[in-house]
């Protein structure tokens, strides 16, 4: 698949003509008040690749840079009414799923998802980023909802997309090396998804970043030059949300994986400070000036 201009020698993904509806994607999502993950990440992933964003929110978080230090869930019959909502009007090429805080909202999006078509075996292909923490280690996800998300959600994902941390607590598998990385892709794929993706974090060497996807028959190897940064906040969302926008472009899981990495290994290059701790990654990148280096 061909994508659009080529700006920092990042390929794009092709434009909608001026005046025309550019393609929809829909985020069911966490907020991040500090702005740089959840579906703030999300939107502006987006917005940069000339995408319209529709969201279902399902969890106030009160965080910044520092940590997450509370968040208010969404009531689950609402989180239902915000997806029927968009999908019943504007309608989306691809969804994704981020932070889903509870089993009782994980229910209530796996039904609303099958009553508006959302999920693998329809025409609106499902990205599930199976958040479960922050990067600080502030829980996201109730342990009582990792059944749900295993049981019911995972089914329906086009694919998932979990980081180590992630694997250890779907799959109880500690990845370590390629072939515990392949063991935890089998064991995803056992759970339902069409596709797995498994974030290869730190595993090999320190400057790279080995992700592999996996489909049941093909290993599919995405090795990428690791950015070293502490601010990192928001790129598993960046990820997941530059994957679902070239799946709402008609890209191939592979070739959307890879214009995923693409995008989120340039954003985390143009990751920027803010406030004391961590700050986010930067799809912004395309509307800053030259590229000076590494935050
Ligand atoms: O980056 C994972 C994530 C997703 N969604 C929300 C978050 C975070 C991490 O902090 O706060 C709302």
């Amino acid at each position: 698949m061909t994508g659009g201009t080529v700006v920092d020698g990042v390929e794009l993904l092709p434009c909608a003509a001026p005046g025309s509806v550019p393609k929809r994607v829909l985020t069911i999502a966490g907020s991040d008040s500090g702005g740089g993950a959840g579906i703030q990440a999300d939107m502006r992933t987006f917005a940069m690749l000339g995408v319209h964003g529709s969201v279902a929110v399902t969890a106030v978080t009160v965080q910044n840079s520092l940590g997450v230090t509370g968040f208010q869930e969404i009531a689950p019959s609402t989180v239902a009414a915000q997806i029927d909502s968009v999908m019943s009007d504007i309608g989306a090429g691809a969804a994704k799923t981020g932070m889903l805080a509870s089993a009782p909202i994980i229910d209530a999006i796996v039904d609303q998802c099958g009553a508006s078509g959302i999920g693998r075996d329809t025409s609106v292909p499902l990205v599930v980023d199976p958040v479960c923490a922050s990067m600080h280690g502030n829980q996201l996800l109730a342990d009582s909802a990792l059944g749900t998300l295993r049981d019911r959600l995972f089914p329906l994902a086009t694919v998932v997309t979990p980081n180590l941390d992630e694997v250890r607590l779907i799959t109880g598998i500690d990845v370590t090396d390629t072939a515990s990385q392949r063991d935890a892709a089998r064991a995803l794929l056992d759970l339902g998804p069409r596709w797995a993706l498994v974030k290869g974090g730190h595993l090999r060497s320190s400057d790279h970043s080995p992700d592999l996807l996996y489909d049941g028959t093909e290993f599919v190897e995405l090795d990428h030059e690791r950015i070293d940064t502490v601010h990192d906040h928001g790129a598993g969302d960046t990820l997941a949300a530059a994957i679902t926008c070239a799946l709402a472009h008609g890209y191939s899981v592979p070739d959307a994986v890879s214009f995923g990495k693409k995008w989120v290994t340039r954003c985390l290059a143009a990751a920027y400070p803010l406030g004391g701790g961590h700050g986010p990654v930067n799809p912004l990148w395309r509307v800053s000036g030259p590229a000076t280096g590494r935050a």
